[in-house]
């Protein structure tokens, strides 16, 4: 089913004329070798390092995996005002607006509380309550994702919670500080528990409550394979967001897209990792060798080119053919990409139909890099298929429900029979005395 592809080219994978009865898509389409599983061993390790020896242990993983030391890992209040006044206006003015856009998104994600009258007296509300302090992590590596910061604080500011601590690796070259960047960021969002801690050591400085850092209820953020895998194993003692790792793009094409359009989309999510995924999908073999030609002049013209090379080339990105957009559909949903591109005609119709994906983004002037800053929409998203199963940050992801149930003496009288006769079939009669006993005494109806 795989053919041709040197080394240097996108690969090409022909589903044509598969049996979709019995194909398996999902294997057919390989993904970057993000073994959150191989890791577990040597993240553990950290994790247990930061849980006994605390403060000391942080500082050496510092050292050893950033490179610079890092005597107070709580950035000083005056170093985040300072980079906010030095922030170019530029940059400031794009954040801003990213920040108004975010907000009217949330503020309308917001679920009032459900209250259901079950009968007179019988009250059950589903009341929606903020959690109340998160760890959000925002990566350094390859670029200082400034943007990250806002996707992670602006829905946990509108969910309501009301400690917020953010930790992102310190650079060496800003003396062991976090990039001053998303210092502003953080300064502008009001953000003032910050923590010049990177990767596992991070996660797990959250998870414990390490040196200044109080132990935190949930964390999210992205990250690479040590702060997956720090979520995965610390998941339980905090609550994780979705596991967000390597980016993907799949764009689902017919012939009526522009090959310059997803190509340069294609190469967008390629710039962030020599790991990172690509995948078009299309029924046309004339778009194919467009986008194909498309690529090898875009791509020449990038920065860096060679991790976008890498990424391209790897046995993660392809040229999936298929035999009509039906069959395409079939393949992106078992994908389950983090973000979805559809540029077909009739996208909106095609985008409906999409079960599994972490953002869909419809239509030839919706680009993911629209997404990952201004959109309005959220970039922390689930990778590696989660999207079968789980869902990028939103309010949601920092607010948690109760069950808050409020019956009068007649309301529970006009059920009580039924408790007694469940609780008896479940032979847990103890569970029955507990109703019966509320009306001994009374008068039989
Ligand atoms: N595409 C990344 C997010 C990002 N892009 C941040 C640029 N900056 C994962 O959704
Ligand atoms: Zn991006």
């Amino acid at each position: 089913m795989i053919s041709t592809g040197s080394i240097q080219r996108i690969q090409r994978i022909d589903l044509r004329g598969a049996d979709r009865a019995t194909v398996d898509y999902r294997a057919a389409v390989p993904r970057a070798d993000f073994d959150v599983e191989a890791a577990v061993p040597a993240v553990h390790a950290i994790c247990e390092d930061v849980r006994t020896r605390g403060l000391e242990a942080i500082r050496e993983l510092s050292e050893r995996f950033d490179g610079v030391a890092v005597d107070d890992i709580r950035v000083a209040p005056e170093a985040l005002r300072s980079a906010l006044e030095r922030l170019d206006p530029d940059i400031r003015a794009g954040l801003e607006e990213s920040i108004r856009r975010l907000r009217a998104t949330c503020a309308n994600e917001l679920e009032r509380d459900a209250v259901t009258d079950l009968g007179p007296g019988a009250r059950v509300t589903h009341r929606k309550v903020p959690v109340g302090r998160v760890g959000l992590y925002v990566p350094g590596g390859l670029a200082p994702l400034v943007s990250s910061v806002l996707m992670n604080v602006v829905p946990a500011q509108t969910a309501g919670v009301e400690s917020i601590a953010l930790a992102s690796p310190p650079q060496k070259e800003f003396g062991g500080s976090v990039h001053p960047t998303i210092l502003a960021a953080c300064a502008l969002l009001g953000v003032d528990e910050v923590y010049a801690v990177g990767g596992a050591q991070a996660i797990a400085m959250f998870a414990y409550g390490t040196g200044p850092c109080a132990k935190v209820d949930l964390v999210t953020g992205p990250g690479n394979i040590y702060t997956v895998t720090a979520k995965r194993i610390l998941k339980g003692l905090v609550g994780i967001d979705s596991e967000a790792g390597p980016t993907e793009i799949a764009v689902l094409a017919d012939d009526s897209a522009d090959p310059a359009y997803v190509a340069a989309d294609l190469i967008s999510q390629a710039e962030h990792d020599p790991l990172a995924a690509s995948v078009l999908v299309t029924p046309s073999e004339a778009l194919a060798a467009a986008v194909e030609t498309a690529l090898e002049e875009q791509v020449a013209a990038t920065k860096h080119v060679e991790r976008i090379r890498t990424s391209l080339s790897g046995p993660q990105s392809g040229i999936v053919l298929v035999d009509d957009l039906e069959q395409g559909l079939e393949v992106v949903n078992a994908y389950a990409a983090e973000h979805l591109e559809i540029q077909t005609e009739d996208a909106a119709g095609w985008a409906a139909r999409v079960r599994n994906a972490g953002a869909i983004f419809v239509g030839p002037y919706a680009p993911v890099s629209l997404g990952d800053y201004c959109a309005g929409s959220n970039h922390v998203l689930p990778t590696g298929g989660c999207a079968c199963h789980s869902s990028g940050l939103s309010v949601r992801a920092f607010t948690k429900s109760v069950h808050v149930v409020d019956y009068s003496r007649e309301a529970l009288a006009a059920v009580a029979g039924h408790v007694v006769t469940l609780a008896e079939a479940e032979d847990l009669p103890g569970h029955g005395a507990a109703v019966k006993v509320r009306s001994a005494g009374e008068p039989a109806e």
